[in-house]
């Protein structure tokens, strides 16, 4: 494999998906432009020059080197924040983010399906579901940590723990700030249900995502707290 090319991303400080890129350029120190798209008036360029989907996070790979609001016709345009989150680990694979042995890397994708389909705070936060859900799914989350280590996969910080570390970040924000659709006080409940022994392991370890380098160089909590959380999504 060549050399990676350069990369520019599109993405938006508000957005758990785009941020997941962003932790993973991170992690694997890439150099990179950064484009901040106003979701709520997006360049009339930008859904047909970088994503038909008209969504952040894209990247846009290769070609000259240009402003990112004239996007290339020679640089290849990638989308879909799991897909990207992938394509770093394969471009640096000394970042070790996606597991070598075949197992583990398997565990490591069913643990990002498990957060990416059942770990849906923006339900509760946003359209006042009720959020026995965000508990039933600490348990289960709770349920695949290894026995020992850091992370989800072990010491290793990986695609698992990348494509959660967002939307557990804003999930807890909105709480402890009681920002959201819900009813003032249903944070504060959340968090104290959260806080029962039974969540002890769960706790400790959403305790050191946060505390990740890469996840607190690209975290903009003032902004976010200011703005709706989840707002776009
Ligand atoms: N499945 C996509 C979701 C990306 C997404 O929903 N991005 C939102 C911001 S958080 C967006 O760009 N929304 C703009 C729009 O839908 O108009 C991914 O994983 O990348």
């Amino acid at each position: 494999m060549g050399h990676p090319k350069s990369i520019t991303l599109y993405t938006a400080k508000i957005c758990p998906y785009a941020q997941r890129v962003e932790i993973a350029l991170a992690e694997a120190k890439v150099e990179y432009k950064a484009y901040q798209v106003d979701l709520s008036n997006k360049p009339e360029w930008f859904a047909p020059k970088v994503n038909p989907a008209s969504k952040v996070p894209a990247i846009a790979y290769g070609g000259p080197d240009v402003d990112p609001e004239s996007p290339s016709s020679e640089s290849t345009k990638l989308a879909e924040s799991l897909v990207l989150v992938e394509f770093i680990a394969d471009l640096y694979p000394e970042a070790n983010l996606l597991p070598k042995d075949p197992t583990l890397r398997a565990k490591a994708r069913f643990f990002v399906e498990v957060v990416n389909s059942k770990f849906l705070p923006m339900r509760f936060i946003l359209h006042n579901e009720p959020y026995q859900s965000i508990l039933d799914t600490a348990t289960v989350i709770q349920s695949l940590l290894p026995e020992s280590g850091k992370y989800a996969m072990g010491d290793e910080y990986t695609i698992a723990d990348i494509a959660f570390t967002p939307f557990y970040a804003r999930f807890k924000l909105s709480v402890e700030n009681e920002i959201g659709a819900y009813e003032y006080g249903k944070g504060r409940e959340i968090l104290n249900a959260l806080q029962a022994p039974k969540y002890a392991k769960f706790n400790a370890y959403v305790d050191r995502l946060l505390e990740r380098p890469s996840f607190k160089a690209t975290f903009d909590e003032v902004k976010l707290t200011t703005k709706t959380i989840y707002r776009g999504c």
